[in-house]
């Protein structure tokens, strides 16, 4: 391990020398989910919301050959202005890093990268998961067999519209990945609180979360948990308003041969177009959202390891 090329931010030191909880936080939707500057804006406004938690954040990125694990001003400025930084999901991040390059991390690399940093909560916006037309395409993202063997717990709003619900939770559940709702039954849609689809497992309690978690350390199960934290009902957009705009976006994804990892940012960008930015309004309000409830998780297991020792 000495010779991993992973580097913790200051902030990141300190906590991890005084056993205060930090969650994770990706850069791949800074880089490909968001255009600049609110990219910047919204980096900086989730990092304070988890700092206001009394919780420290690690943003995961690589840079010039090292794995990240929190961010300075300066690298979360140059990270969120750069051009062309390349998306490194699992298959990238060791190629990556043993060629001297920069990058920004998928769920799944911030996964890896979380794991080995010993962090065990990571909040996002959407996981990546199975395209719609994947049964043509096979389009299954990464992030999902991810969740299945890296033991980090997972705040997200549920899955994108753009993505197959219905077949992104039943690869979940082959995988064995436990998908828990907060606050409701259904399966949250990202932009929109709820989903014709009820997730498999409910849990309201951040407590309750982190002994789950715990719980399957000590039954000695790999993987993570997913965690599907609804957008708030003042900030969604309906279902019925996002279908047309999403069957356009994908549509225009086909039609211009858009394939492979950018897939996903295309369609991300070509949404905030049809939507007039008021998609990324949306997605502003719920990675802010799933940042404070990561926090709430990544204290309660805090707790629980002091107890338990573990
Ligand atoms: N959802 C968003 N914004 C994003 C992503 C998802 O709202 O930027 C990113 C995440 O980093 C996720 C990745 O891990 O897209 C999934 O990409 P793919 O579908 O190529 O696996
Ligand atoms: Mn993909």
């Amino acid at each position: 391990m000495t010779n991993l090329p992973l580097v913790h931010s200051a902030e990141v030191i300190a906590a991890k020398a005084s056993d205060k909880p930090i969650v994770a936080l990706e850069s791949t939707i800074i880089t490909h989910g968001m255009p600049f500057p609110q990219n910047l804006e919204v980096a900086r406004q989730v990092e304070n919301d988890i700092r206001a938690s009394g919780v420290t954040p690690a943003t995961i990125a690589v840079l010039d050959g090292t794995l990240q694990i929190g961010l300075d001003e300066i690298q979360l400025e140059a990270l969120a202005q750069a051009r062309s930084v390349a998306k490194l999901s699992r298959a990238d991040l060791a190629a990556c890093l043993a060629t001297g390059g920069t990058g920004a991390t998928t769920v799944a690399a911030t996964m890896i990268g979380a794991n080995l940093a010993g962090i065990p909560v990571f909040a996002t916006g959407g996981i990546g998961g199975v395209h719609r037309g994947a049964e043509d395409s096979f389009d299954v993202s990464a992030d999902l067999m991810e969740l299945a063997q890296t033991p980090v717990t997972v705040v997200a709003a549920g899955a994108k519209a753009i993505l197959d619900v219905d077949k992104t939770l039943e690869v979940l559940e082959t995988q064995g990945v436990p998908v828990i709702a907060v606050g409701q039954d259904a399966f949250p849609a990202f932009w929109s609180a709820t989903s014709p689809l009820n997730a498999p497992l409910r849990m309201d309690e951040p407590a309750q979360i982190a002994r789950a978690h715990f719980m399957r350390i000590q039954l000695g199960l790999p993987g993570g948990q997913l965690v599907a934290n609804p957008i708030p009902k003042e900030d969604e957009i309906s279902a019925q308003v996002l279908a047309p705009i999403i069957a356009q976006a994908q549509a225009d994804a086909d039609s211009h041969g858009i394939r492979g990892k950018a897939v996903t940012p295309y369609l991300l960008q070509r949404i905030f177009e049809l939507t007039d930015g008021r998609s990324l309004t949306a997605n502003i309000a719920l990675v802010r959202n799933n940042a404070r409830f990561a926090s709430k998780i990544a204290s309660e297991l805090t707790n629980l390891s002091r107890t338990t020792g573990i």
